[in-house]
């Protein structure tokens, strides 16, 4: 297979042998982040397809998540920066009962890469640690992924959580993963949140997002 068709094979295959030479290959034709756009993008869309359709098993997602994962650690030393620093601090977290952190993860690096102090809590964090965090940073917003249907019931929680204890006007909330709509959090959860609650499609809204944020 030719070089851009095969490390999209790679991920859906989930095969890791070779990768790291390949990436490098593909480096010196193009950006880091267009190869993450791409192609590495979308072969976890085919992979999820598969597993939607009843194609593929979970431990295969799993393989393919690891050198979807393996790819982008490899890639990212790759990734332009901008020289501009301390922009603000977002506190960023999967939701309460949510593994999937591939998005978050990029999020994370493009919001480091241009300039923010990123705190990322990891996977499955329930709202008190979030809002613990997000206090012991000074956090400027704070950001939930999460890609699960449920999860969007969970974000939902979690903001009612937050006009509860009364951090709502001082929190933006940026929003984003595969099962949230634009409409579910510009219509839904605009009306549930007392602050300013935010959709990101991808990584780079969520960075056009953020400077609107802090501007
Ligand atoms: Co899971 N999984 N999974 N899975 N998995 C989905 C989400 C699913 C849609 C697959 C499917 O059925 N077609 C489905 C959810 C269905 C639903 O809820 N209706 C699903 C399921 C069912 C499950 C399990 C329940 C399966 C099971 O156990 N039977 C289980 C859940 C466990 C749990 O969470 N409690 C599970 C497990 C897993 C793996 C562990 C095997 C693995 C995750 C590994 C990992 O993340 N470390 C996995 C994977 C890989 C997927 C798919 C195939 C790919 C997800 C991914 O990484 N995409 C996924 C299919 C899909 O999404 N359609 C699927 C690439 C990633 C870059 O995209 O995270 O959407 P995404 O991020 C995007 C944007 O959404 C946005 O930016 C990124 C692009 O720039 N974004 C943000 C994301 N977060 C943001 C935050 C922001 C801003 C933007 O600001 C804060």
């Amino acid at each position: 297979l030719p070089l851009f068709e095969r490390l999209e094979r790679r991920i859906v295959d989930g095969e890791r042998n070779g990768l790291e030479t390949d990436l490098d290959e593909a480096l010196k034709s193009r950006p880091a982040l267009e190869i993450i756009n791409d192609t590495l993008l979308s072969g976890m869309k085919t992979v999820g397809e598969l597993f939607g359709a009843g194609l593929m098993q979970l431990p295969f997602v799993l393989a393919s998540a690891e050198v979807m994962k393996a790819a982008v650690a490899h890639l990212e030393p790759h990734m332009e920066k901008t020289d501009s620093d301390g922009k603000g601090t977002i506190v960023l977290a999967t939701v309460k009962g949510d593994v999937h952190d591939i998005g978050k993860n990029l999020v994370d690096i493009i919001l480091t890469n241009n300039g923010y102090t990123v705190v990322n809590l990891g996977i499955k964090q329930p709202i008190s640690t979030i809002l613990s965090a997000a206090e012991e940073h000074r956090a400027h917003a704070v950001g939930m992924s999460g890609l699960l249907v449920k999860s969007t019931v969970v974000m939902k929680e979690n903001l009612q959580e937050m006009n509860a204890r009364g951090v709502a006007k001082k929190l933006p909330v940026l929003l984003g993963g595969a099962a949230l709509t634009r409409s579910y959090v510009e219509n839904d959860l605009t009306e549930v949140y007392e602050g300013r609650v935010s959709y990101a499609r991808d990584a780079f809204e969520g960075l056009r997002l953020m400077d609107a944020t802090m501007a």
